[in-house]
């Protein structure tokens, strides 16, 4: 384990000290954004978390070995590299025994944040239940990990390519709690509401740490959805987004697309469909994020000193 795990000295240190660490994702630089945009993002999101008090913990598989912090030759190396497989808990040890590179999901992230000891993640967007679920069984890992994994996963909700209404079902089925910071809906990724409600509405960084302190308390163990809808300043409009949003699913459907490459064909084709719009909304909510993470995990960390 030891020589598989590579934890960064940084992030080893605040660890160990009890200071507060963010982890952050990698299928969101090598599947999420075109060139440059994530790597742009991933250092973007990496300073913020910094400019917050808080060490950010990138994590991908790099060569067979799990990376927890990654500096920047290996991120652009994970941003530009041809067929960098998406990893997820599915995937992990096939991956890891055959000393592959890998850009690791939500659900494998969490799976390593949990090793590494990390408690709190910062993410744009969580996979779901997919529309048409019902014929597909297109239902995201994600869900599944948040079920099981002792980690919150901060995030500006879920795109509208998924069905919501069937994701937070699924949340609520496994005692996934959707926690709303300063907001009663729950956010739709490109904008601030969908319609749906969140399970508690907390205004404030201290009042996340409170909840998440009390689940380990209690003995409650599995993940927590923290939805943080995007700034007002970069909301696209359910106008602008939702006909991009049905034109993607109908070309993912005509073309067959089909298992792990369902996501990153709708994430690839809103971008093209939308260009710059949807990428600044994108990159914006992702450190909106990232700031919150940094925030709650300084909360919890003044809770242990
Ligand atoms: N949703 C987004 N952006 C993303 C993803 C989802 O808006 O980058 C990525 C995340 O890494 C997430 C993964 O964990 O896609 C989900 O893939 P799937 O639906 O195949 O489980
Ligand atoms: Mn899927």
């Amino acid at each position: 384990m030891n020589t598989i795990l590579v934890v960064a000295p940084d992030v080893r240190a605040a660890l160990d000290l009890g200071k507060p660490v963010v982890a952050l994702e990698s299928t969101i630089i090598s599947h999420g954004f075109p060139y440059p945009a994530n790597v742009e993002c991933a250092l973007t999101a990496e300073a913020t978390a910094r400019e917050e008090g808080a060490v950010p913990a990138t994590i991908a598989l790099i060569g067979g070995r799990i990376h927890v912090g990654l500096d920047r030759d290996r991120i652009e190396h994970l941003a530009t590299a041809p067929g960098i497989p998406k990893v997820s808990r599915r995937d992990f040890a096939t991956l890891v025994a055959q000393g592959s590179d890998g850009a690791t999901t939500v659900a494998a992230t969490m799976m390593v944040a949990a090793m590494a000891g990390i408690r709190v993640f910062a993410t744009g967007g969580i996979g779901g239940v997919h529309r048409g679920a019902e014929a597909s069984f297109d239902i995201s890992a994600d869900l599944e990990e948040l079920a099981r994994t002792d980690v919150a996963v901060v995030c500006a909700g879920a795109k509208s390519v998924l069905d919501l209404g069937l994701t937070l079902e699924y949340l609520e089925t496994h005692g996934v709690p959707v926690l709303g910071y300063a907001t009663d809906e729950f956010p739709a990724f490109y904008t601030r509401t969908s319609g749906f409600g969140v399970d508690a509405r907390l205004d404030s960084a201290a009042a996340i740490a409170a909840v998440l302190r009390t689940r380990r308390e209690l003995g409650i163990t599995g993940g927590v959805v923290v939805a943080n809808p995007i700034p007002r300043e970069y909301e696209l409009s359910h106008a602008e987004i939702d006909g991009v949003i049905e034109t993607a699913l109908a070309e993912a459907t005509a073309k067959g697309v089909r298992g792990k490459e369902v996501t990153p064909f709708l994430l690839g084709r809103i971008h093209a469909l939308t260009g710059g719009r949807s990428e600044t909304a994108n990159k914006e909510l992702v450190y909106n994020n990232v700031r919150l993470a940094a925030r709650i995990a300084g909360a919890l960390s003044e809770g242990t000193r």
